[in-house]
C-alpha cells in the first residue's frame, strides 16, 4: 500500500548555507503538505541514537559528527505515495549521482554533506517523526 507520510530533515549543511527556506519552498510546491515543522539542534548522542541503524556501518562516526555540527529543520511530510516520491524528490544519497532538478543535486555537496534526509520505510518514518515529535505537535 502506497504510504502518505515521510520524515525529512534538512541537514546542517544546507541549512548553514542558507538553503533551508529554498528547499522548504520546493517542498511544499512539490504538493506536500507540512504535518510537523521543528528548527532545532541534534547531540552527538541523539544523532547517534537517529542513526543507530548505521552503527556498524564505517561512515557511522562520520555522520554522527557531521549531523550534530548545526541545528536542523525536521519535519513530517503527508502527501499520496509519500515515501518514495520524497525519496525520488530529493535524489541519490551521492549528490553526483542525483538526478538533475533533484535537491540533493541542487544543494548538496557531498555524500556526507548531502543537504537532506527522507525516511526509506513506512515503518521508519514513524519511528523518525515520533523522534521528534509529539502528538501535540501534528497537524
Ligand atoms: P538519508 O538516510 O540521510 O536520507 O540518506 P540515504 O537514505 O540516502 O542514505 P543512508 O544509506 O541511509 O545513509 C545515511 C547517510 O550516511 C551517509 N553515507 N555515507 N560514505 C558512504 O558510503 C556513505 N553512505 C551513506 C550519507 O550522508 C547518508 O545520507
Ligand atoms: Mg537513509
Amino acid at each position: 500500500m502506497a504510504t502518505n507520510r515521510t520524515f525529512t530533515m534538512i541537514k546542517p549543511d544546507a541549512v548553514a548555507n542558507g538553503h533551508a527556506g529554498a528547499i522548504l519552498d520546493r517542498i511544499i510546491k512539490a504538493g506536500y503538505k507540512v504535518v510537523a515543522l521543528k528548527y532545532t539542534k541534534l547531540s552527538a548522542e541523539t544523532a547517534g541514537q537517529f542513526y543507530a541503524v548505521h552503527s556498524e556501518r564505517p561512515f557511522y562516526n562520520d555522520l554522527v559528527s557531521f549531523m550534530s555540527q548545526g541545528p536542523i529543520y525536521a519535519a513530517i511530510l503527508e502527501k499520496d505515495n509519500a515515501i518514495e516520491d520524497f525519496r525520488k524528490f530529493i535524489g541519490a544519497t551521492d549528490p553526483a549521482k542525483a538526478d538533475a532538478g533533484t535537491i540533493r543535486a541542487d544543494f548538496a555537496k557531498s555524500i556526507d554533506a548531502n543537504a537532506i534526509h527522507g525516511s526509506d520505510s513506512d515503518e521508519n518514518a514513524a519511528i523518525e517523526g515520533n523522534f521528534f515529535f509529539s502528538n501535540f505537535e501534528r497537524f
